[in-house]
């Protein structure tokens, strides 16, 4: 296994739309393994391909304090949103030391398939729907700073610039 460069925003190719996964093969199991040891060693709980430069509809999520509950999605779909939502505090790996919050839907259902190339559907609720629906946007190219107000959206940028001059990280 090999650990991957995480993307830092703001970065253009965070914004690169990812293809779907045709061939369910070694090359796959690779990526999701490394992504897998990736996300771990920085304590993430959900990182997308488009973080680590992979243009393919990848995720992997592990929200257990365990650290052993890995869930992969290949080509994930939110099927169903309910219209119940939930303010949720994000981060972001590509986005260190930000957290603001996010309303999105309390539960989803998603389609995906599995490292085999089976498709599934799970329904996913609270941390978890959170995870899924913020892992989904990167696929699309679009990052959580882009629900804030442009007040925040535009604090924020001006402190991640100003972090950048100083070499700071948060
Ligand atoms: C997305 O985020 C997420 O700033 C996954 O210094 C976040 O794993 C979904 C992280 C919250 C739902 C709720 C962020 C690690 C990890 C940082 C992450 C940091 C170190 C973020
Ligand atoms: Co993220």
């Amino acid at each position: 296994m090999s650990l991957l460069n995480i993307l830092q925003y703001p970065d253009k190719r965070l914004h690169t739309i990812a293809k779907p996964v045709i061939l369910f093969n070694k090359y796959l199991k690779k990526v999701v393994a490394d992504m897998s040891e990736t996300m771990y060693t920085a304590s993430g709980i959900g990182l997308a391909a488009t973080q680590v430069d992979i243009h393919k509809q990848i995720i992997v999520i592990d929200i257990s304090n365990t650290r052993n509950k890995l869930m992969i999605f290949i080509n994930p779909k939110i099927i169903w949103s309910s219209q119940e939502t939930q303010i949720y505090e994000e981060g972001c790996l590509s986005v260190p030391g930000i957290y603001d919050n996010v309303e999105r839907a309390m539960h989803v259902t998603v389609r995906a398939f599995n490292l085999y190339g089976q498709a599934f559907e799970v329904e996913l609720s609270e941390l978890l729907s959170v995870c899924i629906q913020h892992e989904v946007d990167h696929l699309k190219g679009k990052i959580f700073l882009e629900y804030l107000s442009p007040l925040k959206f535009n604090r924020i940028k001006t402190k991640l610039k100003n972090n950048k001059m100083l070499n700071i990280r948060s």
